[in-house]
């Protein structure tokens, strides 16, 4: 028997792999539960699996060091260390509690490649928390191995996080072979296969069934935010959060509109359409065909009518002076109306300063990007880490990031989230999507930015309204 066919086989022997009727936490009905921590109790199995993970990765693929994600994966990436020579790290889980003790234990320099090796993967979160434990030392991760892919979002999550994610099975695969084997009815492959069609975009959390290990649980309710946007404003000082923060409690919305279009009355139009559901109307002035002075007052006079805040999403890149002058001078005197601008670290931090001369006086706020949304952007890792010091260096301008998950756990900063739309997917040219929930709840963001997903609806208000409404009540699920 072929060796993944004759370990599918043996899983589901040792009950590692159970199907029937599995309701989960959040309520919804599985049809299969997965529990690898029993392989411990197998070595010939674990030995099997950790050759079959070893050689899911390919030869080409370069790395200095194992690292597996805490704990079902430790003695895997373990066997794999011992088994074909390689070092392994171990990332610590309780590193914050212990203060000063290291959060990975082992021996490494700045810039080694650290593969990560995960039993199951499933929105892809905890092989993201490892990478960013071994990014933060220094570390770089470009793959992970699985073995267990359960098809519901976890690789291309990776993938857009720049990690790419070799999986030894794949819950269809599983499910199929245990059918041809006799172990399952074609019915219950069935309902295997619409479990994954829905759920393939759900996230972990909720498809999940593997009961957590007590640290994990730990870990998750960190990824939740808690605090309500009240405590948050409390909890910051700047003028700018402030006032967002009101905002997004009194009208209840974390929805930021993107209105992309390419003349002042669309822009107008749609500005006044959908402003009593969003908190932060987001422009992009320099595609307007006939941007003037009074495109500007009736804009303002617009923020103010239904509050919200305008954010020129200019995403300065240059060295301080040059960007002061772009900021406050020209066509656009952006700094006379926009109430948030953004900037790339690229770089260094002379951008934020020159850009801060200018805004300060005027209390006006900035975001840095620390992530992109698009596909092969360049701005994770290191580059991530070190945007979020930036922030904190500045905290005086800054009060936030663009960024695809939450990349700071300090409760001062907002994080805005583009390439939000109802259902994950991309565009043709590498924007990628991801759903409010998503965002949200599992990747720990403060506010979803939409663009297309509204101004190119049929009726954008309505649309409006069911993005403000599944950006909102994805918020209240992370403060119960
Ligand atoms: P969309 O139509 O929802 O795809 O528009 C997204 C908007 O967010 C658009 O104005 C982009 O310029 C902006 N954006 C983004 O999509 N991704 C990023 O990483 C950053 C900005 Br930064």
């Amino acid at each position: 028997m072929e060796p993944a066919r004759k370990l599918i086989v043996d899983l589901f022997e040792i009950n590692a792999l159970k199907f029937g009727k599995f309701t989960l936490k959040s309520g919804i009905e599985s049809p299969v539960y997965f529990d690898l921590r029993v392989i411990v109790s197998y070595p010939e199995i674990m030995q099997k699996v950790s050759e079959l993970l070893w050689h899911s990765v390919g030869a080409d693929i370069e790395f200095n060091h194992l690292c597996g994600v805490p704990y079902t994966a430790l003695p895997l990436a373990t066997c794999m260390a011992v088994k074909y020579n390689k070092p392994m790290l171990i990332r610590r889980k309780e590193a914050k509690d212990y203060g000063t003790k290291k959060m990975i234990e082992g021996i490494f320099e700045k810039g080694d490649k650290c593969l990560i090796v995960e039993d199951v993967v499933t929105s892809g979160t905890s092989v993201m928390e490892t990478a960013e434990s071994l990014n933060q030392v220094g570390l770089k991760v470009t793959d992970a191995v699985v073995l267990l892919n359960r098809e519901q979002g976890g690789k291309n999550m990776l993938a857009s996080n720049g990690i790419r994610l070799h999986s030894v099975l794949t819950l269809s695969q599983v499910s199929t072979i245990l059918e041809e084997e006799g172990k399952l009815s074609t019915e219950v492959v069935e309902e295997v296969k619409e479990f994954i069609l829905k759920n393939q975009f759900q996230n972990g959390e909720t498809a999940v069934k593997r009961k957590p290990d007590n640290n994990e649980e730990s870990e998750k309710k960190k990824m939740k935010h808690c605090l309500t946007y009240k405590d948050r404003k409390e909890a910051c000082s700047h003028v700018v959060a402030k006032q967002l923060l009101d905002i997004m409690e009194k009208k209840a919305t974390n929805l930021a509109f993107s209105v992309d279009v390419v003349t002042c009355e669309e822009v107008l139009k749609l500005a006044d359409l959908v402003g009593p559901y969003i908190c932060i109307l987001k422009t992009h002035v320099d595609v307007l065909d006939d941007f003037n002075e009074e495109f500007i007052k009736s804009l303002l006079s617009l923020a103010d009518k239904h509050q919200f805040l305008i954010f020129e999403d200019r995403k300065y890149a240059d060295i301080g002076n040059t960007v002061k002058l772009q900021y406050s001078s020209g066509i656009f005197k952006t700094s006379d109306w926009a109430h948030i601008i953004n900037a790339h670290t690229v770089p260094g931090d002379g951008v934020i300063k020159g850009l801060k001369e200018v805004g300060m006086p005027k209390d006006r706020g900035c975001l840095l990007i620390g992530q992109m949304s698009s596909k092969g952007n360049l701005a994770q890792g290191t580059y991530t880490d070190a945007t979020v010091l930036m922030a904190e260096e500045h905290s005086d301008f800054v009060f936030g990031f663009i960024s695809t998950s939450k990349i700071s756990s300090n409760p001062k900063f907002l994080h805005m989230t583009p390439g939000v739309k109802m259902a994950v997917g991309k565009d043709n040219l590498e924007q990628q999507y991801l759903t409010p929930e998503e965002v949200i709840v599992n990747r720990g963001s403060d506010i979803i930015i939409v663009g297309r997903g509204i101004y190119q609806a049929e009726d954008p208000v309505k649309m409006a309204l069911a993005y403000k409404d599944a950006g909102y009540n994805a918020y209240l699920k992370t403060i119960v």
